[in-house]
């Protein structure tokens, strides 16, 4: 099985326009399942931190800034294939270019404000997922419908 954890959090504009329990509704239908999640409002050096690959580009300072504009819903989801499926679900960065049917498809409009994060590889959702958690923040537990979902 290639069971594994990524690392999703709606952004400010997201948690403000109340799309936390559409969001999470989509991954939770899916049958992915919830491990960690926290409302936290980030200061802009923590922003900083969790966007440090993109510091060269020239919205790297309002990106960041807007990050800690609000509250930001972090959460941690497992699944097979949940790092690379649930950036489908997320739909493509700008708003503008993704698909109907996804979150940012459906919800959003521009690309400053596409409402949601996720991991974009093993090793970022390692990282971001390290960042945003403690150890004991991270649950274990045994679902009961994963053995519907997986057969
Ligand atoms: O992973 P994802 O969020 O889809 O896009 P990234 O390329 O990692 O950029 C992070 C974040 O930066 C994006 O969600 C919005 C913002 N951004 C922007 O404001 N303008 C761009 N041209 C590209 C990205
Ligand atoms: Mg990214």
């Amino acid at each position: 099985s290639q069971m594994e954890r990524t690392f999703i959090a709606i952004k400010p504009d997201g948690v403000q326009r109340g799309l936390i329990s559409e969001i999470i509704s989509r991954f939770e239908r899916k049958g992915f399942k919830l491990v960690a999640i926290k409302l936290v409002v980030p200061s802009k050096s923590f922003a900083q931190k969790h966007y440090h690959d993109l510091k060269e580009r020239p919205f790297f300072n309002g990106l960041c800034n807007f990050l800690s504009f609000g509250p930001v819903l972090a959460m941690v989801w497992e699944g097979e294939g949940v790092i690379r499926y649930g950036r489908k679900l997320i739909g493509a960065t700008d708003p503008s270019k993704s698909e109907p049917g996804t979150i940012r498809g459906d919800l959003a409009v521009v690309v400053g404000r596409n409402i949601i994060h996720g991991s974009d590889g093993p090793e970022t959702a390692k990282d971001e997922i390290n960042l945003w958690f403690k150890p004991d923040e991270l649950t274990n537990y045994t679902c009961n419908q994963e053995k519907w979902v997986y057969g």
